[in-house]
């Protein structure tokens, strides 16, 4: 349960940083292109994962502060973490996506939980995520729900 409280620290400055952005940006586009967009579907109740690979055409840096989706009641930005041996997670605040550059969430470890799904989701599923960046804008993208793949079993959430 330790990971909970620190969620609800995270979403608390998460807000707090979009209560600050500028009212005019709020409509605008990020220089982001969202690709290879999928969720990682687990049976039961327990929390799937989603990852992307987000690429930066801008010659700014942009900076990932938040998702939401329609589908879950609660998304939340967290990265993996080898603590003694063992891979843990932790909420994260902000990914830097730099200019000209992409970041594959899959191979740095970066992943969205997905939690309190609004209705059953299964394999062939598609979720609408949106993607809050600071500054105001904000990008929604169609994940893909697929099935855990063996072969990239190395990763799990602690419960
Ligand atoms: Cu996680």
């Amino acid at each position: 349960m330790r990971c909970r409280a620190s969620l609800a620290a995270t979403a608390a400055v998460m807000w707090l940083g979009l209560a600050h952005a500028p009212v005019s940006a709020a409509d605008a586009t990020p220089t982001i292109r969202v690709h290879d967009a999928w969720i990682r579907w687990l049976p039961a109740n327990l929390p799937a994962a989603g990852y992307m690979t987000l690429a930066n055409i801008g010659d700014k840096p942009e900076i990932l502060i938040g998702a939401s989706s329609p589908d879950f009641g609660e998304v939340s930005l967290h990265v993996n973490r080898l603590e003694g041996g063992s891979i843990t997670m932790m909420p994260v605040r902000r990914i830097t996506i730099d200019p000209h550059s992409s970041l594959s969430f899959a191979a740095t470890g970066y992943h969205m939980m997905l939690m309190q799904p609004n209705k059953p989701l299964k394999p062939g599923d598609h979720v609408l995520i949106t993607l809050q960046f600071a500054g105001g804008s904000s990008l929604t993208a169609p994940f893909d729900v697929r099935k855990p793949d063996s072969s990239r079993a190395d990763y799990r959430h602690e419960r």
